[in-house]
This record gives structure tokens, sequence and C-alpha cells, in this order.
């Protein structure tokens, strides 16, 4: 074979090698693994949380949403706090451009959250106390006339049960209890669906999965509540389960499947409102780490997925970097590194968290 001969061979070689990982990739484009494929081929959504803080500086971080979510939720801008600080000055700015952020982006947004203990502007309480149940009424109502139309799944009432406060129906002792009694809960609900009847209302919860005693007690009681509002007629669309969750607490997937069961069972929906897995416990390599996240993450998914009444999943942010669990000081792991704790690492690789999610919404009944 001669020089010349041999080099377009080569050529052809190459060139056909090329040819190949074009095609290759050109396949791979159009059957791009997403999460919200994975979720919408059986009729589920999957989102994430976010705050403009994030997305106004991260070109990743909204790309990633667009391609990966169908919904998004605002971890802070719709909190009392961040839209009524002083009483009669209510700012909905923030609030406003996550709204558009979502419709420019083609995802649904949820809202977050109309009435929760923490956030909430230190006027509110006396106001309570001076002027009674009107003071929720008009901030729910506002609220609900403000995203009227562009606002359906909503968070009315967050973390009302904390057993450990020791109060009849095991009752968070809030603000809202102290001063409007125990039917505040119910009341929220009523509200918002006579502002806007066409949202589907979600009490939304933490701490309702892992198995030992403290969240069986909440379980028990949150189940107890719902069991009431439903009794009672209260317009409840569905149980948010926020799914944060901690690797040094037990998960038990039947004791869950139960859980899961009993409230579809009132009649209601699910969501899985804000998932993470906190790592914190975990002292081994990050590839250790990584893979029990992935496996409590599987465990948690699947056994929640089977439950025909879960609609589908939001993550509480998409990469470590911006997660609550490293941005806020005093939650931060003791050894310095990052919390493993999302589907993405801080440079928005997908770790088996991720996969994790993909198939679990993949492999999910259809709806
Ligand atoms: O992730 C949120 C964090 O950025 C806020 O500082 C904090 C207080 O507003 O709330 C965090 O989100 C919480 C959510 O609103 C309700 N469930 C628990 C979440 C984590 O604390």
């Amino acid at each position: 074979m001669t020089a010349i001969t041999r080099r377009h061979l080569l050529t052809a070689i190459s060139g056909a090698a090329v040819a190949r990982t074009m095609e290759a990739s050109a396949q791979t484009t159009t059957v791009e693994k997403t999460l919200i494929a994975a979720a919408r081929s059986k009729n589920l959504t999957y989102g994430a949380a976010m705050a403009t803080w994030q997305t106004d500086r991260d070109v990743v971080l909204r790309r990633t949403f667009d391609r990966q979510c169908g919904t998004i939720v605002p971890e802070w801008e719709m909190k009392w706090g961040a839209i009524e600080g002083t009483r009669g000055t209510r700012n909905y700015t923030g609030a406003d451009r996550v709204v558009s952020f979502a419709a420019s982006h083609g995802l649904t947004c949820r809202g977050h959250a109309a009435i929760w203990y923490r956030n909430l502007p230190k006027w509110v309480e006396p106001a309570l106390k001076a002027e009674g149940v009107e003071v929720m009424a008009a901030h729910i109502q506002d609220l609900m006339a403000h995203y009227k139309g562009k606002i359906k799944s909503w968070d009315i009432v967050n973390e009302a049960i904390e057993p450990k406060d020791g109060l009849a129906d095991s009752l968070r002792n809030t603000p809202f209890l102290r001063q409007l009694g125990s039917d505040y809960i119910g009341r929220a609900f009523t509200i918002a669906a006579e502002a806007d009847p066409n949202i589907q209302g979600f009490y939304n919860e933490y701490g309702l999965y892992h198995n030992d005693s403290k969240d069986h007690d909440r379980r028990t009681a949150v189940l107890a509540l719902l069991q009431k509002l439903k009794q009672q007629g209260v317009p409840i669309y569905g149980l948010g389960i926020q799914g944060h969750h901690d690797l040094a607490r037990p998960f038990d997937p039947s004791v869950f499947a139960a859980f899961l069961r009993d409230v579809a069972g009132l009649g209601l929906k699910i969501l899985i409102t804000e998932l993470d897995i906190d790592d914190r416990s975990l002292s081994q390599t990050v590839s250790e780490r990584d893979r029990l996240v992935a496996e409590r993450a599987t465990a948690f998914l699947t056994t929640a997925l089977s439950e025909r009444a879960v609609e589908g999943v939001l993550t509480w942010g998409l990469s470590d970097k911006y997660s609550w669990l490293n941005t806020s000081t005093y939650q931060k792991r003791s050894d310095g590194t990052m919390n493993r704790c999302l589907p993405y690492d801080e440079n928005f690789q997908t770790k088996p968290f991720w996969y994790s999610l993909y198939y679990a919404l993949r492999n999910a009944p259809s709806r």
C-alpha cells in the first residue's frame, strides 16, 4: 500500500469514526434522558425549588430547570415575610419574578406557603390577637387573587403538627393556634378555596417517612388531622410530603407504603414536595456517600410512586451548590465538604441520586 493510499484510508476511517460519533450524539440529543420526560411518560410531574438569587446568576441552573423540570416552587419569595414584612405594604416583586420565570420556560409554578409559623412577620401575632381571623383571611385572599389562573397547586398550610409541643391533637404551638384556635387549619383551606375555587390546596409536612418514633407520632397526628378535615368537608386536595431525609434515621418501605395508602384512602392526592437527602451523618468517601444517598432515594421513590395517589416529585433544589443544607451556615457538614443531598453536584454533574430519580419515575406504574 502506497503512503498516499494509506493516508486516504486513514482519513476515511477517521471520517467514518467522526460520522459515527456525530450520529451517536444526534441520537443522544433526540433521546436525551430528562427527569421531566421520564415523569411525563407516566403522567407524573417532576420539578424543583428555586430562588431568584440563584437563577439570576447562574445560566447553567436556568438551563437545567428548562430541560429537566415541569414545575418550580419558590424557596422563599412567596412566604408571608417575603411579601408583607411591613403591614399593608404587600410586595410581590420577587414572587412575580418566579412566576414569570416559570411562564417563560414553559413550567408550572406551585405556591409555597400561605400559612406557616416561620418567616412570619412580627406584626402578625399581635394583629391576630386584636383582629382575629380576618388578618389570616386577608393574606390568603390577596395571595389567591394575585395568582388566580397562574398558580393552581398551593401549600395552604405548612408544618402545623409537632407532637413534641405536647398540645391537643399534636398541633404545633404557633401564633395561629394561639390566637385563632385549632380550627385555623380548616378555615385557611376554606378561605383559599372561596377566593379561587380552581386551586388544589395542599397540607404540607415534613418528618413523615423515617421509621422511628418521632416520625411515627407525626404520621399518626397528620393522618388524624387529615381525617378530621375530610370529615368536616374542608376543601383540601392533597398532602404534600416534603421528603427531607436524614440518612442517620431509618426508612422502612412497608411502613411508609401503609401511611400513603391511609392518606389515599381518605380521597386525597399526594405530592412529594421537597425531596433531599441529608448525608451529614456519613463520613465515608464521596462515592460511598453518593451510593447511600441514591439507595435511600430509590427506596423512598419507588415506594412513593407505587401509590397511585402520588402525582409527582419535587426536589428541594437541583444542585448541591444551592441547597439550603449547604447555604445556611447552621446546617453545614462539620467536615467542610458539600452535603451531596440533591441530584446534581455543585458542577451540575449528575450523581447516582439523579439516576434513582430517573428510573423511579420511568418505572413507576402509569397513572
Ligand atoms: O430552603 C429554604 C431556605 O432557603 C429558607 O431560608 C428557609 C426559611 O424560609 O426555608 C427553607 O425551606 C423550607 C420550606 O420552606 C419548608 N420546609 C422546610 C424547608 C427547609 O427548611
